[in-house]
């Protein structure tokens, strides 16, 4: 889930040691523009959170898109703990029953649940993201819209449309340059499988636009036995997360509709 309280100019979301652990290092490396600044953990009325620059803090009417990024969204664990001890969720059921009842098997169909990795594989399949590497999570211009369910063919529409829209934002956006070459200089992204994590592309038609890295909740250190390419296609135990096959797609569709 995605829960959060705004506080004097910060963002505080729901405390996870993982990403603590990920912002803490992100901190100190080349990615860190590219980073909310990260203030360390609050307790709020018997909860923790991690304290978060407000990245629309003093902005008016800004546009804004997220962007999931890599070929899958969840780790290899939900995999494997799918094989080894199931457990089946009537919500993530529930959800997909209500998308498309045909997508399920007549098993799943009788257990009223499925696993986590089967919803998850399931939502990455259904989108564009086992294709381009990414999918669109929401552009928010006044109100928010759902585009979670776009096929990779709806995906490029759905983003020309927005370039069209909003074109000189997304050409101060294109993430080509120097995204690009802070993930190359930087020593967190060679060292950790990025799953789940957004680019979220920011402009408040007056001053600068902006791209942000969100969301390291599920962003774990590869193994030390393992040198992550990021660029090649996932297959179980490679532990790819496919986050510039995303990236390329993206920063491709940026140039097909600023030419159009
Ligand atoms: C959500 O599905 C997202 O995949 C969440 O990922 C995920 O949280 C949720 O799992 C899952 O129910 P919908 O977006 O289709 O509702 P994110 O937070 O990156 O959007 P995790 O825990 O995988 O980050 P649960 O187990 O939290 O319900
Ligand atoms: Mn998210």
């Amino acid at each position: 889930g995605n829960f959060q309280l705004s506080e004097g100019g910060e963002v505080l979301k729901r405390f996870s040691e993982v990403e603590a652990v990920c912002l803490q290092a992100l901190m100190a490396d080349p990615l860190r523009p590219f980073v909310p600044q990260y203030h360390g953990s609050v307790n709020r009325g018997g909860n923790s959170y991690i304290r978060l620059e407000d990245l629309l803090s003093g902005l008016k009417n800004p546009v804004i898109m997220d962007c999931k990024m890599g070929v899958r969204t969840y780790q290899e664990e939900e995999l494997t703990k799918s094989h080894t001890k199931p457990t089946l969720r009537n919500d993530m059921y529930q959800k997909m029953v209500k998308v498309d009842p045909t997508a399920l098997t007549v098993e799943e169909h009788e257990q009223r649940g499925v696993t986590k990795w089967r919803y998850l594989q399931w939502r990455d399949n259904t989108s564009s993201t086992s294709t381009l590497g990414f999918r669109i999570e929401g552009i928010m211009v006044r109100d928010t819209r759902d585009f979670k369910m776009l096929t990779p063919a709806q995906v490029t529409e759905a983003f020309l449309s927005f370039t069209k829209s909003h074109l000189h934002i997304l050409v101060s956006h294109s993430p080509s340059t120097a995204l690009d070459e802070a993930l190359k200089e930087s020593t967190f992204f060679k060292a950790h499988e990025v799953i789940g994590s957004s680019l979220l592309f920011v402009h408040d038609w007056t001053s600068k636009a902006s791209i942000w890295m969100i969301d390291f909740g599920k962003t774990t250190p590869s193994p030390s036995t393992v040198q992550l390419r990021h660029d090649v296609p996932w297959a179980e135990g490679n532990r790819e997360d496919g986050y510039l096959i995303g990236l390329a797609a993206l920063t491709s569709l940026v140039g097909q509709a600023i030419s159009q």
